[in-house]
């Protein structure tokens, strides 16, 4: 209950922030950033959303985070626009959200705001949000896609997934779950699969992107299996925009 009245007044007051981890091609270009939201606390901590986002879908307040991390996160794309390093922004949005007949007005409003090309901006869904109800799930993701942004489907692999679903889905990147990233030179079935997702993901026009890369011989490996994009603690952690604004800089 406690914690609950905090997360309120924290949204009411605009307290939660953005962190931004970068995600690269294969060339080392820094290509898009994942927008990850934080919760400062008075002492000075961060209370990490694992421990507060299930609160929040649980209490409806899924759809004000995620209106604040979409207002963030398009805010944020448009400022490294303006400053000479276009980057897709991603954002993780709720089950409820996804669902959300104001969403794509939302985001319109958003574009037209900050001036954002659509394609600078992501959202990030899983399989298990999407259950509730796929076939309007699909319907909104369409509705996105022709405002023009990306889909990406996160942790892919470890849900539900279906290979219908997949082939029913507007996506334009996959994001294999860092459990068939970690240990990878160690694991040959972990191999086969990341093989047959990115044979299968070229064959459907998908980018597939790796997270959770940790190691140099993960992210070799990754390369030579024909990853396309890469995310993870090795490459770059997730950091204040300042921050990822000095790291640009030492890139370019
Ligand atoms: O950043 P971290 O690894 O602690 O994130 C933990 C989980 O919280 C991840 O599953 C991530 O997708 C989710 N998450 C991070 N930021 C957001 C957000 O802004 N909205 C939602 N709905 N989930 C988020
Ligand atoms: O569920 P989702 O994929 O959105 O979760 C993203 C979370 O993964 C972020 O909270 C981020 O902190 C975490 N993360 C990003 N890179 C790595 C990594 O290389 N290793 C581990 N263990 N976690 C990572
Ligand atoms: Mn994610
Ligand atoms: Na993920």
């Amino acid at each position: 209950h406690q914690r609950l009245t905090a997360l309120k007044d924290a949204i009411q007051n605009d307290i939660l922030l953005m962190h931004y981890q970068l995600q690269f091609d294969s060339q080392g270009v820094a290509v898009g950033a994942e927008a990850l939201i934080r919760w400062p606390q008075p002492d000075g901590s961060m209370v990490s959303p694992g421990e507060f986002i299930p609160l929040a879908e649980e209490s409806g307040l899924i759809v004000p985070i995620g209106r604040l991390a979409l207002t963030h996160a398009c805010a944020q794309a448009a400022k490294w626009r303006q400053i000479g390093y276009p980057l897709r922004v991603a954002v993780n949005l709720g089950a409820e959200h996804i669902h959300d007949p104001e969403l794509p007005e939302l985001i319109e409003t958003l574009l037209a705001r900050y001036k954002l090309p659509a394609h600078d901006l992501e959202i990030e869904v899983t399989e298990s949000s999407l259950m509730e109800n796929i076939s309007q799930g699909r319907q909104q993701l369409q509705r996105l896609r022709e405002i023009g942004i990306d889909i990406a489907l996160d942790d892919f692999g470890t849900g539900h997934t279906s290979l219908a679903y997949l082939r029913d889905l507007p996506a334009q990147r996959l994001k294999l779950d860092r459990e068939f990233i970690t240990d990878l030179p160690d694991k040959p079935y972990n191999q086969a699969i990341c093989r047959a997702v990115v044979t299968l993901g070229h064959a459907m026009g998908i980018i597939v992107l790796a997270e959770g890369v940790e190691r140099e011989e993960e992210y070799a490996l990754l390369k030579t299996l024909g990853v396309d994009e890469f995310q993870g603690f090795l490459l770059a952690k997730p950091m204040l925009s300042s921050r990822v604004d000095a790291r640009l800089k030492t890139l370019s």
